[in-house]
């Protein structure tokens, strides 16, 4: 045995082996990374390999003994980085990124209880150290004092390359743009392991830090400008109707306009949301030609566009790679002036799209994430909880909030790849042969019926009348890949200009005391409904940051940005670098005027962009009343571990009601 060891080579494979199985048994035992198929159990187990072939690779270019001594080195130092991940998920469910190291107030709070979250039985993930120092004692003598030769480590770097490679090859089958989108940190650790997620985080976090030291204070003022210029005078008949009045915004995952009055096989597919549009008794107004103007961000785009009335990144996700900007959003804002209360209410688990960051940024006061409901097998499907057991076991969470409240609540069973059971569909898929296409609908309609059900739990607990409710669409759920199924459902061909127009999706708004307007024909965009609440509530919004312009106001700006430089106009659009006339549909010249309007919307898009990476709000301060949110008071995720059952507890525990200790 010792002879075979006595090679360098021997005690690098010893090292790769202890450290490919010690991370592989830390992952299964320490981190929830929800493996949903064979192929993620298999990139668990094989993301291990390439990077420890890498690092300790390094070490056999060190001459003759001293190459054991680095693969100690880079295999304690791997082991410790490891390690001090297992002790920080233990606390925060999530794992150590850059921000979380300087922002001290998170390891700061973790500080006192660091020994607590450590078990003696941890001495297990040191042996593999261990045993390599007891091995390199045993073995030095016999090893040679010479370099080995370059091509031995080259090779093995070469392999360990390979090995990345193909291991990102089939994380990015499995899970397309997994890189490029930046979902979600659990995502990056599951397929490619938790050393290469750490390279990526620093690199992540190296790049925007340096856009964010090159900017300065002046960079703000064409900012403030051109807002300050582009603002709206409110509505006087509408300005501060819906003050001190609870909001339940509702996200509609993937809705497209298309759906509502839309039937398949004569039968309605969202009855429910098409009776709150066509019955003026609902006093529902709603606006059909609203769009949506997300990028990769997807969701957290939506999100970040509705509560900040600025743009997402053209590539990435704003939520992951500027979730520690400073941020001057309407919960924090609503907060400062009126004393309400936020809360965001979702079925998936709090790291995902960086939420339980950015929420902090955004002063959002609780997040309840999948960790307080219930997510048992039967409950979940695709990303998370069902809608219907998901709204009946927010209302509880909901009522425990202190009023007034701004509550969103957002779906999910409404997603790509549109799944839902059998038992639970009550409407035949459309007959296109394109699968997406045709179970979109079955999901439209049990969203529709959750809806229903979270309506009337609504009205029973006396929270409907009073409340102003917001239903909107946050982007397409068909995308132009599908183009030939979806030309069957519109019965028209799915042309470029045909398929900038489905990016309509629904926005409706309820405001008590106010009736309904019926259908509005404005041209608008998400970005427009901070500015409008804000109005709603009497709040002047002059002062703020804002892209978009009140959708009641006189004074609204009808033209539609969209986050790669086209957009569309009530009477054309452009199109991938096309204008159509809107009425026809065919290609025309540009006149000056169109040209003009889209260098404006270029303009507005860079500098929203000059925003973000420049983290430029932290340069300003909108008025007196303005105190900057501070990240460090709010904390996310049920920490009693008890999933929230309606049926069992209808008091609610007191460590629910007051989910973020530190506020
Ligand atoms: C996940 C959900 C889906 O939590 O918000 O996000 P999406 O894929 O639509 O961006
Ligand atoms: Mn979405």
């Amino acid at each position: 045995m010792k002879k075979v060891l006595t090679s360098k080579m021997s005690f690098f494979f010893v090292a790769v082996i202890l450290l490919w199985l010690k991370s592989y048994l830390i992952y299964v035992n320490e981190f929830n990374l929800d493996i949903k198929n064979g192929m993620q159990e298999f990139l668990l187990f094989f993301n291990p390999l390439s990077s420890a072939l890498i690092f300790l690779g390094f070490a056999l270019f060190a001459k003759g003994r001293r190459a054991g001594i680095w693969i100690i080195i880079i295999d304690t130092l791997m082991s410790f980085l490891l390690y001090a991940n297992v002790v920080f998920y233990r606390f925060n469910n999530d794992y150590i990124t850059l921000p979380t190291l300087t922002q001290t107030d998170n390891f700061g709070s973790l500080g006192s209880s660091i020994a607590s979250l450590m078990n003696w039985t941890d001495i297990v993930y040191a042996l593999d150290v261990v045993i390599l120092i007891a091995l390199f004692i045993w073995l030095k003598k016999g090893w040679s004092t010479e370099r080995m030769s370059r091509k031995k480590p080259i090779l093995v770097l070469i392999i360990g390359l390979i090995a990345f490679s193909f291991n990102l090859g089939l994380a990015e089958a499995d899970r397309p743009e997994l890189l490029k989108r930046t979902f979600d940190r659990n995502y990056i650790v599951k397929y490619l392991g938790i050393y290469n997620f750490s390279i990526y985080d620093a690199l992540q976090n190296i790049k925007s830090s340096s856009q964010r030291v090159l900017a300065d204070s002046d960079d703000i003022t064409e900012v403030e400008n051109y807002t300050k210029n582009k603002y709206a005078e409110p509505n006087p008949e509408l300005f501060g109707v819906a003050k001190g009045k609870n909001i339940i915004k509702i996200h509609l995952e993937s809705f497209q306009t298309f759906l509502i009055n839309y039937e398949l096989h004569g039968e309605e597919v969202t009855p429910f949301l098409n009776s709150l549009v066509n019955d003026p008794e609902q006093d529902y107004t709603y606006f059909d030609n609203f769009f949506h103007q997300t990028e990769q961000g997807k969701t957290a785009d939506a999100e970040l566009i509705m509560d900040n009335s600025i743009y997402g990144l053209p590539t990435g996700s704003a939520f992951t790679t500027r979730g520690t900007n400073t941020y001057q959003s309407l919960p924090a804002i609503i907060n400062q002036q009126q004393g309400y209360t936020s809360a965001v209410f979702h079925g998936d688990y709090k790291s995902f799209w960086n939420r339980d960051e950015i929420y902090k940024q955004f002063g959002i006061d609780t997040y309840f994430d999948a960790s307080y409901y219930d997510m048992s097998e039967d409950n979940v499907i695709n990303y998370g909880l069902l809608d219907k057991p998901f709204f009946k076991e927010s209302m509880p969470m909901l009522e425990s909030l202190e009023e007034p409240f701004y509550a969103h609540l957002m779906t999910l069973t409404h997603h790509h790849p549109y799944i839902v059971p059998e038992e639970l569909a009550s409407i035949a898929p459309a007959e296109t042969g394109d699968k997406s296409v045709d179970t979109y609908f079955q999901t439209a309609r049990y969203l529709d019926e959750s809806l229903e059900q979270f309506f009337n739990d609504l009205k029973e607990d006396g929270l409907y009348e009073d409340s102003v409710i917001l239903l909107y669409g946050d982007h397409y759920g068909i995308s132009n890949n599908h183009n030939r199924a979806m030309g069957e459902i519109i019965g028209e061909e799915i042309t470029p200009f045909m398929n900038a127009q489905l990016q309509r999706v629904p926005l409706l708004i309820k405001i008590p005391g106010v009736e309904g307007m019926g259908t509005i024909h404005e041209y608008a965009g998400q970005m427009d409904v901070m500015p409008t609440l804000l109005h709603l509530l009497g709040i002047d919004g002059q002062d703020y940051i804002q892209f978009g312009t009140d959708l009641f106001s006189k004074g609204h700006k009808d033209i539609v940005p969209f986050r790669r430089g086209d957009f569309i106009t009530p009477e054309y659009s452009l199109v991938s670098g096309t204008y159509y006339d809107n009425t026809t549909g065919e290609e025309i010249e540009p006149t000056e005027e169109m040209t003009k309007t889209k260098n404006e919307v270029l303009h507005e898009l860079e500098l929203s962009d000059r925003l973000l990476n420049g983290d430029l709000l932290r340069f300003y301060s909108p008025n007196e009343d303005w105190t900057p949110v501070d990240p460090s008071e709010y904390r996310y995720g049920n920490e009693s571990g008890v999933p929230f059952k309606v049926e069992e507890t209808p008091e609610i525990p007191v460590d629910m009601r007051n989910p973020s200790p530190l506020k």
